[in-house]
């Protein structure tokens, strides 16, 4: 064989390139921190709807807000809990948007709860990401109402115990049983096979919110391996077998096709 019979004619294939949405800059997140996933995952749905132009997202704080310096999106920052709230006053006034909120589980399961159960209830026409890694990370590993059964944080060092903090609140599978809530499902960013299911998730919240069938929410399990204490690695294992099972993803919710479960 020479050399020319070796050379390649066709043009590269072009395997993978970043969405559009996200931005071209390197991240303040943590090593093994999921909500890069998750930003990634939001930026390739918008962008594959065609909604970046007419997106305005909303996040409060918590290590959520940080999209804003990474999807190339308006936004509006809230206060902590509050982004359901915020984005119902958008969606109000500017019924053309495309309105959806980021949050974390200190946020949306703790101080936010009343916010975004009143969302949910109104059947807001938002779709609400809910980043759950089962702890308060940006503060310093705090435990939240998802932290597992046992599982030690920095308040409450030899685990938690359900006799003294009640038991993990499964918010989605809650929110869920609300009339108004028109799609709820629950993804990770545990391996490659739950992470294009998430997406799958994404689009269909962000569908719902298009047709104007109510309110909508992707709860996406994800890690914090400098707030859990393991390495990026031991964090997606333990996302996998241990928080997982705790917290099943799937479909918990879909009114627009009248199915439940799944
Ligand atoms: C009104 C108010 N109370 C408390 C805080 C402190 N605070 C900042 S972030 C946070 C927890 C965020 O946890 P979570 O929503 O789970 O997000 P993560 O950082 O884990 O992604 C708290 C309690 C605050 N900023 N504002």
């Amino acid at each position: 064989m020479t050399v020319d019979e070796l050379t390649v004619e066709e043009e590269p294939r072009i395997l993978y390139q970043p969405p559009e949405l996200l931005a071209d800059r390197s991240t303040s997140y943590c090593p093994g921190c999921g909500h890069g996933v998750v930003h990634r995952l939001v930026a390739e749905v918008l962008g594959e709807l065609g909604l970046g132009p007419r997106t305005i997202a909303v996040a409060p704080v918590g290590c959520a807000v940080f999209a804003y310096d990474y999807l190339e999106l308006d936004f509006v920052e809230a206060p902590h809990g509050r982004a359901p709230a915020v984005a119902t006053g958008i969606r109000r006034v500017m019924p053309d948007a495309f309105v959806l909120t980021y949050q974390g589980d200190g946020d949306l399961a703790a101080i936010g709860t009343g916010e975004i159960v009143h969302a949910a209830a109104r059947g807001e026409r938002i779709t609400a990401v809910f980043v759950n890694n089962g702890i308060y990370g940006m503060t310093g590993g705090q435990m939240a109402p998802t932290t597992l059964v046992g599982q030690k944080t920095t308040s409450c060092p030899t685990g938690r115990d359900p006799a003294f903090t009640g038991a993990p609140i499964p918010m989605t599978e809650m929110l869920a049983v609300l009339p108004g809530v028109a799609y709820a499902a629950r993804g990770s960013v545990a391996d490659a096979s739950s992470i294009g299911k998430t997406k799958q998730y994404l689009r269909k919240a962000c569908q719902v919110q298009l047709a104007g069938a109510g309110f909508a929410i992707v709860e996406v399990l994800s890690t914090c391996p400098v707030g859990w204490g393991l390495t990026p690695v031991e964090s997606v294992e333990r996302l996998r077998d241990v928080v997982a099972p705790v917290y099943p993803p799937g479909v918990i919710v879909d009114r627009t096709s009248a199915t439940r479960g799944g």
